[in-house]
C-alpha cells in the first residue's frame, strides 16, 4: 500500500512537472539560484507596483464588472501607484502572502479588487474563472533598462475550469484568498455573475514556471494575472494509481484539511524538514490523498462515522440528494451539494 502511495505521489509530481516545461529547448546551463532570481523578480515587481496605476470598470452583472486595465504612470503624472493601495482598509487592497519554498521566503503580492461574497475554494479545489496573464520583463530599450509586460493568454467572456492541484503555486496560493459570488441565469441563456471576487496577483518566476518557462512564457519570468473567481466546484481527491482509478473516501478534500488554514500541500511543495500538518499518520501522504488517514489498516471510507460514534459504511452514504442507491454518488464529489 505504501508503494502505491508512493508511486501516486511520483506521478503527480511527474505529471506537474511536464506540465510545467512545454519547452523543447533542451536545459544546457544549470538553473539559476532561487535566491537570486527572487530577488530580481521582486525588484522588478516591486518597480512594476510603484510605477503602474490601475483604472477598475466597475459594472455589476456585465462581463467587464471589475476589468482592470494597467497603465504606466507619466512624468509628472500625479495618479495613485498600485503600491499606494497597500494593507488598505478599503478596496481595492494590495496584500502579501510569505510563501516558504526552496529555502527562502518568497513575498507574493495580490491586489484584491473585491473579496466576493460566496466561498473560498481551497489550494487543491477546482475554479471557475475568467483571467488575463501576462508576463513581466525587465530589458534595454534604447540603452535604458525597461520594465515591460506581454500578454501570454486571456479569457475573457468564456470562464475556465481550473483544477488548482495542477496549477502553478501562485494561483495555489491565491485563489483561496478569495470567494465566488452570484449568479443569475438570464432568458437568452446567458448567465450574469455579480458580487464575485476579483483581483490581481503578481507572482515571482520561483512560484510560476521558472527556469523552463512555458509555451510563450520566457524562463525566469515573474507573471501578473488578473482574475475573477466565478464559482468553486469541491474534489474528493483519493486515487487508486494500481488500476487508475478515482478512490474519494467521501470526505471532501477541503474538509481533510486537518489546521483549517485552507491550504494542502504535499511534500514537495512543503520546506525542507516540515512536518505536514495535513497529515495524521505522518507518513507523507496528505489525508486528502490519504486512503486510510490514521494508518490502523481500514480505510477511510470504511470508517466514516456519525455524530455519535457509529461507522457509516460507504455503500449507504448518501449522494447530494440523500439517495443512497444510486452509483453514481461514488462520484459525489463530482457534484457540488448545496
Ligand atoms: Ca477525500
Ligand atoms: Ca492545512
Ligand atoms: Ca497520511
Ligand atoms: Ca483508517
Amino acid at each position: 500500500m505504501n508503494k502505491f502511495r508512493y508511486y501516486f505521489i511520483l506521478l503527480i509530481t511527474t505529471v506537474s512537472l511536464f506540465s510545467c516545461s512545454k519547452s523543447d529547448t533542451p536545459e544546457i546551463t544549470p538553473p539559476r539560484e532561487y535566491s537570486v532570481q527572487y530577488a530580481t523578480d521582486l525588484a522588478d515587481i516591486e518597480e512594476y507596483l510603484n510605477n503602474y496605476y490601475i483604472t477598475v470598470t466597475n459594472n455589476p452583472g456585465a462581463p467587464d464588472d471589475q476589468d482592470v486595465v494597467f497603465t504606466k504612470i507619466p512624468a509628472g503624472g500625479t495618479q495613485d501607484p498600485i503600491m499606494s493601495y497597500k494593507d488598505k482598509t478599503t478596496f481595492p487592497k494590495l496584500l502579501s502572502r510569505e510563501v516558504k519554498l526552496h529555502d527562502i521566503t518568497y513575498k507574493l503580492y495580490y491586489l484584491v479588487l473585491r473579496e466576493g461574497v460566496g466561498e473560498s475554494p481551497s489550494n487543491v479545489d477546482e475554479v471557475y474563472t475568467t483571467y488575463r496573464g501576462e508576463y513581466l520583463e525587465n530589458k534595454a530599450v534604447d540603452g535604458i533598462s525597461t520594465l515591460t509586460t506581454t500578454k501570454f493568454e486571456e479569457w475573457k467572456f468564456e470562464p475556465q475550469r481550473a483544477n488548482l492541484i495542477g496549477y502553478i503555486r501562485g494561483w495555489k496560493e491565491i485563489f483561496p484568498q478569495f470567494k465566488t459570488g452570484t449568479y443569475t441565469s438570464n432568458s437568452d441563456g446567458s448567465i450574469s455573475y455579480s458580487n464575485f471576487g476579483a483581483g490581481v496577483m503578481f507572482i515571482p518566476s520561483g512560484l510560476a514556471y521558472y527556469a523552463a518557462g512555458n509555451s510563450s512564457i520566457p524562463a525566469y519570468a515573474p507573471l501578473i494575472f488578473t482574475f475573477k473567481l466565478y464559482e468553486i466546484q469541491r474534489l474528493d481527491h483519493e486515487f487508486n494509481i494500481s488500476n487508475n482509478t478515482p478512490t474519494p473516501d467521501g470526505i471532501l478534500s477541503y474538509q481533510e484539511d486537518l489546521d483549517g488554514d485552507g491550504y494542502m500541500w504535499t511534500k514537495g511543495e512543503l520546506p525542507t524538514g516540515a512536518v505536514n500538518p495535513d497529515d495524521t499518520d505522518g507518513d507523507g501522504i496528505p489525508n486528502f490523498l490519504d486512503v486510510d488517514d490514521d494508518a490502523d489498516g481500514i480505510g477511510t471510507r470504511k470508517e466514516i462515522s456519525a455524530a455519535d460514534g457509529t461507522i457509516i459504511p460507504f455503500a449507504i452514504i448518501p449522494d447530494c440528494s440523500g439517495n443512497t442507491t444510486n452509483p453514481a454518488r461514488i462520484k459525489r464529489h463530482l457534484v457540488k451539494c448545496n
